[in-house]
């Protein structure tokens, strides 16, 4: 049998589990292997620490695909998340062109939450994560990214079905024919993801409670988690459900163990039920 192989972009973060070191693990316990191009290696994520250290890996990325492209490698998906600059979002897109061809192209375009842009990201990053999202198979904002690239207001929650099936139609006339949002709420307690096909034009809605408090890396968590599914070829109505229920369950386990959330959440002991959940383990 063929082994998918994924390509993940991200920075590394030493500590705090996001981006890579949430990627890795995710993408191999689920049977698939995870190539990872560091864009960046940091002591810390941003989210919550002051005094981290940044060493900008924007220098390497064209020699590391150029090496690459002599052993003729190939990659099924190749899946992005936080990118530090206009020009790591062109050589990623130059990466796309070049070794896309037959990938299926996540991209995760991690910038901004509750309603406000990562201060580290000039205020027009969300055009170049727009330009992006353009060439990709599936995009996976969370309502304030999705916003921030149509260039309109962001409203707070509740939201009704009627706004959120906009957003995801105009999401996808970027270019996407898949859209996974997240943050999607109808009523206070509840929150989850949508997931539009476009081909399809249908829309499907995964709920779990919410649980106070924010929780860093989880967005990662739970695109690593759609990434997984799709590639190992589960419908991505699917796909979402079993994320949301991923990441709901790692939130709970960490809010309940009462740890310092800037840290991530455990979701390293739910991966035996992730994988029950998509078919998997069983050999
Ligand atoms: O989880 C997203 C993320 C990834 N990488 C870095 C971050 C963040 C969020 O803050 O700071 C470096």
């Amino acid at each position: 049998m063929h082994q998918k192989r994924v390509l993940a972009i991200h920075d590394i973060s030493c500590v705090g589990k996001c981006s890579l070191t949430v990627a890795l693990p995710i993408i191999s316990a689920a049977g698939v292997e995870c190539s990872g191009m560091p864009t960046a290696v940091l002591s810390t994520h941003t989210g919550g620490f002051t005094g981290f250290t940044y060493r900008d890996l924007t220098e390497d990325l064209v020699p590391i695909e150029e090496h690459w492209k002599t052993l003729g490698i190939a990659f099924d998906g190749i899946y992005t998340g936080f990118l530090g600059s206009f020009e790591q979002i062109d050589i990623v897109s130059k990466i796309f062109d070049e070794m896309g061809k037959g990938s299926v192209i996540f991209v995760d375009p991690v910038m901004a939450d509750n309603g406000e842009l990562y201060r580290i990201f000039p205020a027009n990053f969300p055009q170049g994560m727009r330009r992006l999202c353009a060439k990709a198979d599936l995009i996976l904002p969370n309502i304030t990214e999705a916003v921030l690239m149509l260039g309109e207001d962001y409203r707070d929650g509740p939201y009704t079905r009627e706004y959120i099936e906009g957003l995801l139609r105009r999401l996808s006339a970027i270019g996407p024919a898949k859209v996974v949002l997240t943050g999607v709420f109808f009523e206070e307690g509840r929150i989850g993801a949508a997931a539009y096909d476009a081909e399809k034009d249908e829309t499907s809605y995964s709920f779990s409670e919410r649980v106070p408090g924010y929780y860093h890396g989880t967005g990662d968590i739970f695109s690593s988690v759609v990434v997984s599914c799709v590639m190992n070829g589960l419908p991505l109505s699917e796909a979402a459900a079993i994320a949301v229920d991923f990441t709901y369950r790692s939130i709970v386990r960490t809010y309940e163990a009462g740890t310092d959330v800037r840290f991530g959440v455990n979701f390293e002991a739910g991966i035996p039920k992730l994988l029950r959940d998509m078919g998997l383990g069983r050999e």
